[in-house]
């Protein structure tokens, strides 16, 4: 009887534990799958003259059922964003509408405009994560002005471009044709930039069909294209992540230093020895940088865990390296009239003499003291 017991209570708590295990183990796969959960939001920049193959080629690289060689939509030419959803991602596409050459100038206001301030958000989300530029192989046309106006400004300002080269199913002379657009746009692109942003250059067909002889058109390219893409995006992470990073730092503190600027002009300081109102304003100077740290830690965590469901989408088995973010020295305090220890001589007297300042001189020193603070930590992350 005991020994059953002792069977029976033995065998329950081994059960116990194993299901403990069991679902310890379905925790931890849960926290993994969150961690690399898939981003669900895409951008996508599309670029190009009227008839080069815009809409075909998203309609193809992501099973969209965009109009095709439609013709203006009611809202007019320019940058028009769609949403489409499709397997719980939400793709934000930018396609350009009614664009000719002669519009590029106006054009490219919008273009770079959209590209700077999307592509310079400290959430990665925000950014264009795949922008493609359309030249039509069956015309072979390109012109200056998109390469002047488009395709180097935005090179020059950091966003990768992949050229699609679309109609590039056999035709006549199309292979000369397709090689010839290549070794032209790499020298047009070296010419004005002085070296070799080493795009990728990537025929596609995107619609398929037949020829007037009856022979069927096959599509091709998809792959290639959304590669290219990916490369430039996980390009673009490991370039630009660090920059934003220090943008946003120095947004932080700037804006703890206009904060502090104010309290002190405002704060109340008053005169009475020992007093601690000039202290309480210090304390509320220096918790207000702690916080502004643990924010600046916090963005800095969230851009890299989003940056790292980008790669991993990108199909970089690489997570981020742990030392892509710019330090700089947390030096936290605005030191100085510490009124309330008045332990030393020197204090003593900065208090006396504290008496006979006048409220704007204390505000003053202060002020210089914030932005003294703010100077060096600014300093320290340049040199790094
Ligand atoms: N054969 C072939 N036709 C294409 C290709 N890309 C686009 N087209 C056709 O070219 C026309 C214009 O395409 P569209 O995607 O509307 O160009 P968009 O104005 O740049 O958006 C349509 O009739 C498409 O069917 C391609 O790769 N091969
Ligand atoms: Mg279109």
């Amino acid at each position: 009887m005991a020994i059953k017991i002792w069977n029976r209570t033995g065998s329950r708590a081994s059960v116990k534990k194993e299901a403990a295990a069991a679902g310890g183990k379905e925790r931890l796969s849960e926290e993994k799958q969150h961690k690399v959960h898939r981003p669900s939001v895409r951008n996508i920049l599309v670029l190009g003259k009227t008839g080069a193959g815009k809409t075909s080629l998203l309609n193809y690289l992501y099973g969209f059922d965009l109009p095709v060689g439609a013709g203006l939509p009611k809202t007019g030419k320019g940058l028009h964003e769609n949403v489409i959803t499709r397997n719980g991602v939400a793709y934000h596409v930018y396609d350009t509408w009614g664009v000719e050459a002669d519009s590029l100038p106006e054009w490219r206001k919008e273009v770079l405009a959209l590209v700077s301030r999307k592509n310079t958000s400290p959430r990665v989300s925000d950014w264009f994560h795949a922008v493609y530029y359309c030249f039509s192989a069956s015309t072979a046309r390109i012109e200056d002005a998109e390469v002047e106006e488009i395709i180097v400004p935005l090179i020059c300002s950091g966003c990768k471009v992949v050229i699609v080269l679309t109609n590039a199913e056999d035709g006549f002379h199309k292979k000369q044709k397709i090689d010839g657009m290549k070794e032209y746009l790499r020298e047009e692109l070296v010419k004005r930039l002085h070296y070799d942003p080493q795009l990728e250059i990537v025929p596609v067909a995107s619609v398929a069909g037949e020829t007037l002889a009856g022979d069927v058109i096959s599509r091709f390219g998809r792959g290639e294209a959304l590669e290219a893409a990916q490369y430039n995006l996980a390009e673009d992470i490991r370039k630009r992540l660090p920059a934003i990073y220090k943008m946003n730092v120095m947004h932080k503190l700037a804006a703890w230093k206009e904060r502090s600027l104010l309290l002190l002009a405002n704060g109340k300081i008053s005169f009475v020895l020992n007093n601690n109102s000039a202290k309480q304003l210090i304390d509320l100077v220096n918790y207000d940088l702690l916080n502004t740290f643990g924010a600046i830690d916090a963005d800095g965590d969230r851009l890299e865990e989003e940056a790292n469901q980008y790669l991993l989408e990108a199909g970089d088995k690489k997570p981020m390296d742990r030392r892509w973010r710019p330090e700089f020295s947390r030096i936290t305090y605005v030191t100085g009239y510490e009124y309330s220890k008045g332990l030393s001589v020197s204090l003593a007297m900065d208090v006396a003499s504290g008496l006979l300042r006048s409220s704007k001189s204390i505000r003053d020193n202060l002020g210089r003291k914030v932005g003294k603070t703010y100077a060096a930590i600014m300093q320290s992350m340049q040199k790094k």
